[in-house]
């Protein structure tokens, strides 16, 4: 049972479905157990539309490639793209359309798996739906999950969205680039993710030239 207080005091008693979450969490899980059983390692990358996800796992792509047998999921609502902008940089892809589904969950990620000779994967990243909020309670299975968030969405996005960086093991500053544009301190960024996290690792990207891309890989440790 979840409390909301409204502005003028009165109480909202909202029941969360603690079964599905729970249902999700066995899942995931599973999903570990076979990453495990396999040898793979799973990274679940998160962050809103637009800031970088898709580059930045193109960029690991292209990076790891000759040293790695890696695998793609992406999770859109309805389009191929992001998939077949992975693709072009020499992973096996797997597209999710979520339809109206703002997260991936570990079924999802789950039925993907099945469609994979994992025999053949050293690492597996999924691209969740873009979103800061949604993908935060339902796990998907990874041995990681990162944040990208770019400067072009504004100096607040780390602070309103606490939840999701406690939970991650990397947060990733995109769009460095773009920075003094957007009137954004990067190091204030980074601050507010260790002020969430003191343990979180942040790196600093521009997913556009790779720049960073070999900070952001030794800080997954992979
Ligand atoms: N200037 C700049 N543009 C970037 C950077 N990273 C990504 N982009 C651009 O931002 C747009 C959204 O990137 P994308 O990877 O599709 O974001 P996603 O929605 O999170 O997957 C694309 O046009 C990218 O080329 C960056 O570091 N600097
Ligand atoms: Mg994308």
């Amino acid at each position: 049972m979840k409390t909301i207080h409204t502005e003028d005091g009165k109480v909202i008693e909202i029941k969360v479905n603690k079964q599905l979450f729970g249902k999700n969490n066995e899942l995931a899980a599973k999903n570990l157990e076979l990453f495990n059983k396999h040898n793979i390692h799973a990274i679940d990358v998160l962050g809103s539309i637009g800031s970088g996800k898709t580059s930045t796992i193109q960029q690991i792509v292209k990076y790891l490639k000759d040293k790695k047998r890696i695998a793609a999921i992406t999770g859109d609502l309805t389009t191929t793209i992001d998939a077949d902008r992975i693709k072009k940089y020499g992973a096996h892809v797997l597209q999710i359309n979520t339809d109206r589904g703002c997260h991936l969950d570990a079924n999802m990620v789950r039925n993907s798996l099945d469609q994979l000779n994992l025999e053949d994967y050293d690492l597996i990243l999924i691209e969740n739906v873009g979103n800061l909020i949604c993908p935060g309670s339902y796990p998907v299975g990874a041995h990681q999950r990162i944040v990208v968030v770019s400067t072009t969405e504004g100096p607040y996005m780390i602070v309103k969205h606490p939840h999701i960086f406690q939970d991650a093991t990397v947060a990733v500053i995109n769009k460095t680039d773009m920075a003094d544009a957007m009137d954004v301190d990067i190091k204030q960024l980074e601050k507010d993710a260790k002020a969430i996290k003191p343990s979180i690792k942040v790196v600093f990207t521009n997913a556009k030239t790779g720049q960073g891309i070999e900070d952001l890989v030794s800080a997954l440790n992979i």
